[in-house]
């Protein structure tokens, strides 16, 4: 299949159009491509003309879901610019082989075991690709300049709020970590290995330290998209209730399309440096209750169970980002709000749960399963 095709090398340049110089095509490496960033900054490189990259690993169901609307569609002009292969961050050997085959000019490191509650259950293999996978990267990376003598190749790392931890908001560049869970230590690992690759060997390397951000293809299992999923399903009839566990952590969430923006920015400065990127705006988890289920009608108290099962060891309770840094030396700024964002999400997830409601009433589907 396509998805198992070699990299095209450095050579690809857009054509010559009406006598013009050929310019040539910057070329994206992103790990991650799967996942909700990865998805949306592929769409925004391909926007800007990039030819894009992708690292998937390999799995027994497809996991190309948020990419298939690029990849699939043969009437696609980004199709043929988007180009996926198989690697994984705990193989080392895979990612300096597709560094040497595509020598992209910059590398997205957004893989990741992402989720912190179950980063406590698996804590070691959490480690291993947050922390050490980062370390792998960057080692491919300075290993492969070294090789080719490629040293403007740029280097973007998916730092977390959540090193922050119990380190009182607000939160910039300069507050101490203070990680509260084993994903939160393993990304701390991951920015000190990127600084250190900095500073020791001189390669453009960043860390953007991201405040959460979602969008209507947040993975299903973090809190805002479990509660947007449940008011589509409650609001068309398919469940009734939503177990939640702690409803008074705060988060700045913003929208992960305005995000990925903010890492392609860093990686366009003149000097490499680490930015955090908020909202400057924070909510409970009960305000994103009552804002969600209050646009379609509902109230959440009629629904939600506290479920102890999704209680925390330890907890990250506020967590408020101060973007100066980005505002003032990227000129970003997010545009999406956080009541723009839930009805967002609601909006997308009741017409989801229409679609899975046709396919209940024809039997294809049982009311409990989702597809
Ligand atoms: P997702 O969980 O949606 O995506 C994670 C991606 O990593 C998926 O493509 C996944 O593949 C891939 N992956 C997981 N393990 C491996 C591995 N061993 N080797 C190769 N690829 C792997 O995360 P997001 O898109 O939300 O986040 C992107 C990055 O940003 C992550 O590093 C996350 O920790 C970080 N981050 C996210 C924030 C947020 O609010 N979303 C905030 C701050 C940081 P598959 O599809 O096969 O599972
Ligand atoms: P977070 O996101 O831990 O901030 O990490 P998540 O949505 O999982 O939790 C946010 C807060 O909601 C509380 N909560 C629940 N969480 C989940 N997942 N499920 C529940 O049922 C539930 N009930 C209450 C949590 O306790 C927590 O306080 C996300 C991830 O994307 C990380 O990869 C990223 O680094 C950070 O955001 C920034």
């Amino acid at each position: 299949s396509e998805k198992e095709s070699s990299g095209s090398g450095s050579g690809s340049e857009s054509a010559a159009i009406n006598g013009e110089i050929p310019q040539k095509r910057k070329i994206a490496l992103i790990t991650g491509i799967t996942g909700q960033d990865g998805s949306y900054l592929t769409e925004f490189l391909l926007d800007k003309g990039y030819e894009v990259h992708g690292l998937i690993r390999r799995s027994s169901n497809f996991n190309t879901q948020r990419i298939n609307h690029i990849y699939i569609d043969p009437h696609n002009a980004h199709k043929a610019r988007m180009k996926l292969h198989y690697a994984d961050l705990t193989d080392a050997s895979s990612l300096r082989r597709w560094l040497d085959t595509i020598l992209p000019d910059e590398v997205y490191n957004l893989a990741a075991q992402s989720h912190v509650a179950v980063s406590f259950e698996i804590p070691d293999y959490t480690a291993d690709v947050v922390a050490t996978g980062a370390l792998r990267l960057l080692e491919a990376v300075r290993s492969h300049i070294s090789a080719t003598g490629r040293s403007h190749i740029k280097y973007y790392q998916a730092g977390s709020s959540e090193m922050f931890g119990s380190t009182p908001p607000p939160q910039d560049e300069t507050t101490p970590f203070h990680p509260r869970s084993p994903y939160a230590v393993s990304k701390c690992a991951a920015h000190w290995y990127t600084v250190n690759y900095r500073e020791a060997y001189g390669i453009f390397a960043c860390n953007g330290i991201l405040f959460n951000h979602e969008s209507p293809r947040r993975g299903e299992n973090f809190v805002t998209r479990k509660i947007t999923r449940a008011v589509g399903r409650i609001k068309i009839g398919l469940q009734n209730k939503l177990f939640l566990g702690n409803l008074q952590a705060s988060r700045d969430w913003g929208f992960a399309g305005d995000y990925v923006e903010a890492m392609w920015m860093m990686l366009q400065q003149e000097k490499p440096d680490d930015y955090v990127v908020a909202t400057e705006e924070s909510h409970t988890v009960e305000e994103f209750l009552e804002v969600a289920f209050g646009y379609v009608g509902l109230n959440w108290k009629d629904h939600v169970v506290i479920d102890k099962r999704y209680f925390r060891p330890a907890e990250v309770d506020n967590l408020k980002g101060d973007a100066t840094k980005a505002k003032k030396v990227l000129g970003w700024k997010p545009k999406v709000g956080f009541e723009k964002l839930v009805r967002m999400m609601v909006n997308e997830d009741i017409e989801l749960a229409k679609r899975e409601k046709v396919l209940v009433d024809a039997g294809y589907m049982d009311a409990q399963q989702q597809p």
